[in-house]
């Protein structure tokens, strides 16, 4: 079966092993699923058409594992990946699972903390150089604080530029072809996290020292959390140049991170997004970082892994007729968008020009531009017909 709707390598769709990995452990609740041997991971995600995996060290390694048993995994998994043909686009580091980065890790008020995180890093930034990633991924899920006293925030985040400034120096000096993208999320597992959102980490990476090497991860349900639209986030990182990397799946409002899978939650975020991916010619990586609820049982799992990437290929098929509709065509265009791609200023005018033109402003008619609709609710309902299969 070859249909639109069939994932193939092609469509660069990726998981991380943590994800169909996720044995149901939450706050109130045991594991309700037994541990999935990544190597099974990479023949599963294979067969249904996937392109990548993706993994944090521990996902791989356990931790604390002798050297001896580090290489073991990584030939089992390496040959998994040879025989599959699945590839390692990115990777990223456990900086939140044991008990010394319960205070963060390039954050940790401790300096030997924040010593042996970059160490940790480090010897995953060869790993995954090693397996082929061009992106390494930084989520600090617990760099924050739950209380004001807790976190001298400017003081920790010349301890996070010094961490990425010396992770950039350390790639240069090794001549590794890899950039690095940072996570944003608001809150969860800390009551309040540094660099919250796209735009919170779009404005940190112009201080580093090597700007250019440093892009963002943003997630879907990351930005939902904060109540912002992820398809304006990440379109925002599109134009700064610094989308490196994203991260799929599904969440319905401001909540608990849900990680539903790709498509559930806001679907009308969902059909804006991977409209905006497709005609922005996104290139990078569609990573699904979801977690199949603990309800489902491991058919559940692969069910519910399938579906990720089902929904962005309908998505995608959805938003292809919507941009081909010559009706939309026109409500686009009664929509004005054209006008807003024109600059403000005509070719070759200054701003003295605008100063002496009295049509836009002594002679300007407010009051008849104010009263101009903008037909924006007939070109929502078009987009909301296509999404909805009605045309
Ligand atoms: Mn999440």
């Amino acid at each position: 079966m070859t249909d639109s709707l069939t994932p193939r390598p092609e469509h660069k769709f990726s998981f991380g092993l943590w994800t169909v990995g996720w044995q149901g452990r939450d706050p109130f609740g045991d594991a309700t699923r037994p541990a999935l041997d990544p190597v099974e991971t990479v023949n599963r995600l294979a067969e249904l058409g996937a392109y990548g995996v993706t993994f944090h060290d521990d996902d791989l390694i356990p931790f604390g594992a002798t050297d001896a048993e580090r290489d073991h995994h990584v030939k089992r998994f390496r040959q998994a990946l040879d025989a599959t043909g699945l590839k390692v686009p990115a990777a990223t580091t456990n900086l939140f699972t044991h008990p010394v980065f319960k205070d963060g890790a390039f954050t940790a008020n401790d300096r030997d903390v924040r010593r042996y995180a970059l160490r940790k890093t480090i010897r995953n930034v060869d790993l995954a150089v090693e397996l082929g990633a061009k992106v390494y991924v930084a989520w600090g899920g617990r760099e924050g604080a739950e209380s004001g006293g807790a976190k001298d925030v400017r003081v920790a985040l010349e301890r996070m530029k010094e961490a990425f400034d010396l992770l950039s120096e350390y790639v240069l000096s090794q001549g590794y072809d890899l950039r690095f993208a940072v996570e944003p999320k608001p809150n969860e597992p800390r009551g309040d996290i540094l660099l919250p959102t796209v735009g919170h980490a779009l404005a940190f990476i112009e201080e580093l020292a090597h700007p250019e090497l440093v892009g963002v991860n943003p997630e879907t349900g990351h930005e939902q959390m904060a109540g912002l639209n992820f398809a304006h986030g990440v379109a925002q990182a599109l134009w700064h140049g610094k989308l490196f990397h994203i991260d799929l799946n599904g969440q319905t409002g401001v909540k608990y991170d849900q990680d539903l899978r790709f498509g559930a939650g806001n679907v009308r975020d969902a059909f804006w997004l991977v409209d905006l991916l497709e005609t922005a010619g996104y290139e990078g990586p569609k990573v699904f970082d979801f977690k199949p609820p603990r309800t489902e049982d491991i058919d559940g799992v692969w069910a519910s892994a399938a579906g990720n990437m089902r929904n962005y290929l309908m998505l995608k098929e959805r938003a292809a007729a919507f941009r081909a509709d010559p009706e939309v065509q026109e409500a686009l265009r009664a929509a004005r968008l054209d006008d807003l791609a024109r600059p403000t200023l005509a070719a070759g005018e200054s701003l003295a020009d605008l100063l002496a033109d009295r049509s836009a402003f002594e002679d300007f008619d407010p009051e008849a531009a104010g009263a101009r609709g903008m037909a924006f609710e007939r070109l929502d309902q078009l987009a909301m017909e296509h999404l909805l299969g009605a045309r």
